[in-house]
């Protein structure tokens, strides 16, 4: 069972401290894709676990894989090694990841395949799903203290697009077009996602997750509304509903937004819309620009271009310095603005991190 979060707990933990409000200088930090193949260790016991979902559903391989970031670098926030599709694996959609490309479900495209899909109170949902808490305990019990936990999973309308397109695609062109043809049978999926991951995340909370993120990673790719606020019927309103169903049983959850691709506009509306404790900032927005939009009492994490990672040198340095000149004074936690990429160098990653914890 997870840890009672006493208020000396949170003193003790940057990233909780940051979420609630304090500005720390420097701020603490992590990266999304923390865990992965830039990192030789994860390549090792990836080879050892098998494929890419036996690593996520064996508790000791996943617990290692989460550590080995924090072990090498002493990150603040540690993430549960996972993905976002195991959601649509435990509804009884065929997920696989394949070598090189991605993963591969089996595209829902009509309503005879959304009817084959487990109901949100199936309880072989969460049996599915028992080796993510299993992790999610294993890791709280063997991350250093001051160290936070962040549980996660995807914003409905994200899954909703692997779901319907059977893969990652620039355009969303399948799950776009099946909002044109069957509106009725997109929200009875939006509505389900919203139900099972709610759950998810509640379970996650409960087995020792610290906070919660939502990845929308597809913000910036969504249907036409009748009403012109597709951002909001789309996916901050389904967000909106997860944000308080957790609350409802977890009152002081702690949840952070990244709606990738929102804008400027999309990310000011993230906290007052959704309720959310912080919001994830991606690499296309001006991070000065939109501290300047929004109240300063709003937590933000975010936002190096992991491409500038890659480059490293003089570019890196002032990446770096950018974003803490935005943030002076202000509670934000430092990150990439997306996934770190494979090809990236440790060097880069161990520059960035002097430059930032020699900043003070
Ligand atoms: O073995 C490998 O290295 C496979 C690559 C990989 C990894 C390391 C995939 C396949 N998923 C993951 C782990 C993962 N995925 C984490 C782990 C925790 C961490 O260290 O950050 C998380 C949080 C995710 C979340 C995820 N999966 C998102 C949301 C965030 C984002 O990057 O936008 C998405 C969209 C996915 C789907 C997915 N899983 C994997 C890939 C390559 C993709 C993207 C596919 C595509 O769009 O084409």
């Amino acid at each position: 069972m997870a840890e009672a979060k006493t208020a000396a707990t949170v003193a003790e933990r940057p990233v909780l401290r940051v979420l609630s409000g304090e500005a720390i200088s420097p701020p603490p930090a992590w990266m999304m894709r923390q865990a992965g193949r830039y990192l030789p260790e994860y390549r090792a016991t990836r080879a050892e676990a098998g494929s890419f979902l036996d690593l996520c559903y064996n508790p000791a391989f996943a617990t290692e894989v989460t550590l080995q970031p924090i072990r090498r670098f002493g990150f603040e926030a540690s993430i549960l090694f996972s993905d976002i599709l195991v959601i649509p694996h435990a509804l009884g959609q065929d997920v696989r990841f394949v070598e090189g490309e991605g993963p591969r479900l089996d595209a829902l495209e009509g309503r005879a395949q959304f009817e084959r899909l487990r109901e949100a109170g199936d309880p072989a949902i969460f049996s599915h799903l028992a080796p993510v808490f299993e992790a999610v305990e294993r890791i709280r019990g063997a991350l250093p203290h001051e160290t936070t936990l962040l549980g996660f999973c995807g914003a409905p309308w994200t899954v909703a697009s692997y779901m319907i397109g059977g893969r990652g695609t620039v355009d969303l062109a399948p799950a776009r077009a099946l909002a044109a043809a069957d509106p009725a049978l997109l929200d009875a999926l939006l509505d389900r996602l919203v139900a099972v991951q709610t759950e998810y995340l509640v379970r996650q909370l409960r087995a020792g997750a610290d906070v919660v993120q939502i990845f929308e990673s597809h913000a910036g790719v969504l249907p036409e509304s009748s009403d012109g606020d597709a951002l909001k019927r789309y996916s901050l309103g389904p967000i909106t509903r997860m944000v308080q169903g957790v609350r409802a049983q977890v009152p002081d959850a702690k949840i952070i937004v990244f709606a990738k691709g929102s804008g400027l506009e999309g990310h000011a509306r993230v906290v007052p819309e959704t309720g959310a404790s912080a919001v994830g900032v991606d690499w296309g927005v001006d991070l000065a620009a939109l501290r300047a939009r929004v109240p300063a009492s709003t937590v933000t994490q975010g936002n190096l271009h992991p491409e500038t990672l890659i480059e490293g040198g003089r570019a890196l340095d002032a990446a770096v310095d950018a974003i803490l000149a935005a943030t002076e004074g202000l509670p934000h936690i430092f990150n990439l603005g997306h996934g770190i990429t494979p090809q990236t160098p440790i060097a880069h990653v161990e520059q960035m991190l002097a430059r930032l914890r020699g900043s003070r």
